[in-house]
């Protein structure tokens, strides 16, 4: 670490430059990057604010920055390489499955986006239109794509012609905009996201049948391979499927901090509703004029806020290696006592070990800067969440080893220098990316309770527990469940009086608009609002003959399903 009175010098002289400029009426220089901290401003501890903890992690790592149109935000590189590891996994796999890549226009006519209004029909709050270029009213407004069904299915209506045009399966990486009124949170909840969207039109049902699990295999191998976010996959319940599909299926996570599930990725059986509507038919063998089957799956920048949460800790963001954009950061450690002779060869040391680790693919980077202190950057880097650091002093040089320490846990390993660098970069990678996982599956197993009476459920829930529990699938149950664990705090009945008031005066916005600050006010309290079904998880437990509904109906139950009170 640099000396102590170096840095008070230095501190001293910035000191007075800033005080002669405001003195002078000069407006103050971007502050200098100076050694004089020894580490940059920590986070919020997790536990005092998770929100706030969540806000710094991704701002401070250089992941987000803020922007003045509320829910739309930055994507830096440090996140935006995230999404693109995601990005080059899923589209090598999709493409291997036989689903081609295109591109749609962002635009959709009203006419169009309405032809198919029930679909589009609970959503319409969230279309963003354009009206107007520059001064003039457009004839017809224009939708910006919510998603891009009622842009494709027309086209593929002309495509389709025979059985022989299938299956048609396109994919495409978009942005895509729905205008939300909750609360925004950067990458789990924002305006503007991007995601891939994929759209497939088969000749049979057994097809698209086949190819929705193999596609939200794919999103699990996303999840858990590169982000070590254990999920639950499963199917939706009637209430919580897509409305304009046949049947959807999920890939479900949990973040241990505040209790909260959150949806991970969807893939959609159709069936045949969208065909019906925008007229897509083929010939098949015999003649016959028939309905296409489809899909459709979504995966989106989501994926990397989850990672975030699942990972971080009250240092920062703790990255799995596959993802990572930095998987090895190289600290040369030197004193002022050290030689010119010394510092140079460790230098040189550092630089060979990145370029050996480069070229074995490993994305490594020497932290070289000579105005930051060692403390600082082990802090930076930490904050980063890049998984391996690799600390260079003259005692480690001469002991033929880096003094390595993983971002996930502290532990320390030493790493041989010289040629057999990279194969132990590698191991040391792989058993981070494999205990970052296991970690959390741990951490997500311990919070899943198995609940099969009412009593035990709303105490779970309030543990901070995911709830497994026989149900009857009945949508009644459902909706009573979501009453029982609805909003109960004081300000939010508050609120949620004035949104009944207003709704029986007719002010319908007024209304959402109270019942969406009554759910902030609960949330910032923490573990609190309704509890509704993630999903029917595939992996069942036995259900013993005779199992009634947890809720207490007095139905039978027909399976376990999975609750929680979600983002
Ligand atoms: C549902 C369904 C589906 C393709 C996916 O989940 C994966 C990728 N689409 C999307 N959905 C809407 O259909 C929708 C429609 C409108 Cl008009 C809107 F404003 C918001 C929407 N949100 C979701």
């Amino acid at each position: 670490m640099a000396s102590s009175k170096k840095e008070t010098g230095l501190k001293l002289s910035v000191k007075k430059v800033r005080a002669r400029a405001r003195a002078a009426g000069r407006p103050l220089a971007a502050r200098r990057p100076s050694p004089t901290p020894a580490s940059p401003a920590p986070l919020r501890a997790q536990a005092d604010n998770f929100p706030e903890w969540y806000s710094q992690a991704i701002t401070y790592s250089e992941m987000i920055e803020y922007y003045d149109i509320s829910g739309c935000y930055i994507l830096r590189p440090w996140s935006f390489a995230i999404w693109e590891s995601i990005q080059g996994f899923f589209d090598a796999q999709i493409k291997a499955l036989g689903v081609q890549n295109a591109y749609f226009p962002l635009f959709v006519a009203k006419s169009a986006l309405e032809a198919e209004k029930e679909h589009v029909e609970g959503f319409s709050p969230e279309v963003a239109w354009v009206t107007r270029s520059g001064a003039s009213e457009l004839v017809e407004p224009i939708a910006i794509r919510p998603t891009s069904e009622t842009i494709m299915y027309p086209a593929y209506a002309k495509w389709i012609r025979s059985h022989r045009d299938l299956p048609l399966r396109l994919n495409q990486w978009t942005n895509v905009v729905r205008w939300e009124f909750k609360h925004p949170t950067p990458f789990l909840r924002t305006r503007e996201f991007l995601w891939q969207e994929g759209h497939s039109a088969f000749a049979t049902r057994a097809e698209a049948d086949v190819e929705v699990l193999q596609i939200l295999d794919l999103y699990a191998r996303v999840y858990e391979e590169l982000l070590a976010v254990p999920v639950i996959k499963g199917r939706k319940s009637e209430k919580e499927k897509f409305a304009g599909g046949l049947y959807t299926t999920t890939v479900e996570a949990f973040i241990p901090t505040n209790g909260r599930a959150i949806q991970g990725a969807t893939s959609h059986c159709l069936g045949q509703n969208f065909s019906k509507m925008f007229k897509i038919e083929f010939v098949d063998g015999e003649s016959e004029r028939r309905l296409v089957w489809q899909n459709s799956w979504g995966l989106t920048t989501r994926t990397i806020g989850v990672c975030v949460m699942v990972h971080g800790d009250d240092a920062g963001l703790v990255l799995p290696p596959r993802v990572a954009p930095v998987q090895v950061v190289i600290i040369v450690i030197v004193s002022a006592k050290d030689t010119e002779e010394v510092k140079a060869r460790l230098a040189g040391e550092a630089a060979a070990a990145a370029a050996a680790l480069g070229a074995a693919g490993i994305r490594a980077k020497v932290d070289d800067r000579d105005n930051y202190s060692g403390g600082w950057k082990f802090a930076h880097w930490e904050q980063k969440g890049v998984p391996l650091r690799l600390e260079l002093g003259p005692r480690d040089f001469a002991a033929g080893a880096f003094a390595g320490v993983r971002r996930c846990d502290g532990a320390k390993l030493a790493l041989p220098l010289g040629a057999a660098l990279p194969a132990a970069a590698r191991a040391a990678l792989d058993a981070i990316q494999a205990d970052m996982l296991a970690k959390a599956r741990a951490e997500r197993d311990a919070h899943i309770a198995v609940v099969t009476r009412w009593a035990d459920f709303v105490p779970a829930l309030d543990r901070g527990d995911l709830v497994l529990a026989p149900w009857s699938e009945l949508i009644e149950t459902e909706e009573w469940v979501k009453e029982q664990t609805g909003p109960r705090g004081t300000a939010a009945a508050a609120a949620a009086a004035a949104a009944a008031a207003a709704a029986a005066a007719g002010a319908g916005g007024a209304a959402a608009a109270a019942d969406a600050e009554a759910a902030e006010v609960e949330a910032s309290k923490g573990l609190t609002g309704a509890a509704k079904t993630l999903c029917i998880p595939f992996e069942q437990p036995p259900l013993p003959a005779g199992t009634k509904c947890f809720t207490g109906s007095g139905k039978d139950a027909v399976g376990w399903a999975l609750w929680g009170r979600s983002y």
